[in-house]
């Protein structure tokens, strides 16, 4: 059985940035994203008793063994869960504008789970689909679901789940990704969670976690972008500052990040509304709305030469294709 799934990628708006449980990817925190239109991935997933390997092809270049870890311990994992063992073949195009600076791995997984359910003929609900997204990669989790979407960290694998908030919000937030990416070689996320834990700062921020959700719930409802916007920013920064604090000091940050925050404050002062979050890397996000985009990209263009810019909005949930 062969089938295909498209799921988008998110931006967490508040971070998720620790594990409880480093295996089931269950989360100290609880996260809200917002899931992406212009970012996406199909997957096709085909399991059939005479194939004679796994195979995984990825943007249409077969991957070695070393590559395909991950995934391959990802399938095996749920064909354990659900009693399945034969050889299989995943297809998977990441359609995400080259190096926008926006992980693939949130709807890689999500579009994987789902594939590998359907293709097996699991009647798996959304929830029970985001609980399985999650065993791939914490931020797949949110990836089920379109628009505003919560992680709810739950306490175990079986509350641990994404919920929509309100799957098309009527409300005007568009995403500016800017590449300012560099060589430099990242630390990666599963590293950087667990550094951030010696930083002084971060049961404070974990203490906060609760009211942060509920306060970016309550904006949301009441189309508030100045709020949304500014509980984003405090997020991202309270996630950058325990990496700067932690016990073995590091940043994602990159002298042209640093830029494009000076930016969005000095846009800011200037009356233009917009505001920045920033994930496991160097890039930057604006959130702004219609009125200033035109005016926040041509000053982006002009102030940061060679970044490129990817204007993106709300996207849907995963879909079987
Ligand atoms: C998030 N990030 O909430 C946070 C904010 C990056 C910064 O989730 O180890 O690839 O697979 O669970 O989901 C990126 O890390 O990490 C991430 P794993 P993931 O989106």
């Amino acid at each position: 059985m062969k089938k295909t799934a498209r799921a988008h990628t998110n931006i967490a708006l508040i971070k998720y940035w620790g594990k409880a449980n480093q295996a089931l990817k269950t989360p100290l925190m609880s996260s809200l994203s917002m899931t992406l239109d212009a970012f996406y991935t199909d997957t096709t997933f085909e399991h059939d008793s005479s194939l004679t390997e796994d195979t995984f092809i990825l943007n249409g270049q077969k991957q070695t063994p070393e590559e395909s870890k991950r995934v391959f311990n990802y399938i095996h994992l749920l064909q354990e869960k659900f009693g399945f063992n034969d050889h299989f073949t995943i297809k998977s195009t990441n359609h995400v504008p080259t190096s926008a600076g926006l992980a693939s791995s949130a709807s890689a997984f999500a579009a994987l789970a789902t594939s590998f359910a359907a293709s097996y003929g699991l009647d798996l609900s959304r929830r029970e689909l985001s609980k399985l997204a999650r065993l791939g990669s914490g931020s797949a989790t949110r990836s089920i679901y379109g628009g505003f979407v919560e992680w709810q960290k739950g306490i175990d694998d079986a509350s641990s789940y994404a919920v929509p908030i309100d799957e098309n919000p009527d409300l005007d937030l568009s995403l500016l990704a800017l590449e300012v990416d560099t060589k430099q070689k990242k630390i990666s996320s599963t590293k950087g969670m667990k550094l951030a834990q010696t930083s002084p700062f971060y049961q404070p921020w974990l203490a906060r976690n609760k009211q942060e959700i509920a306060e970016l719930k309550q904006a949301i409802k009441e189309k508030d972008f100045t709020k949304i916007g500014k509980l984003s920013e405090l997020s991202a920064n309270e996630m950058h500052a325990c990496n700067l604090t932690a016990n073995e000091p590091f940043t994602y940050f990159e002298p042209e990040t640093i830029k494009a925050i000076k930016l969005v404050e000095n846009l800011r002062q200037q009356g233009i509304e917009c505001y920045y979050t920033i994930d496991a890397g160097p890039n930057v996000k604006i959130l702004c709305t219609l009125r200033n985009r035109k005016e926040i990209i041509s000053a982006v263009q002009k102030s940061l030469t060679n970044v490129k810019i990817v204007v993106a909005s709300f996207g849907p949930g995963v879909t079987l294709l």
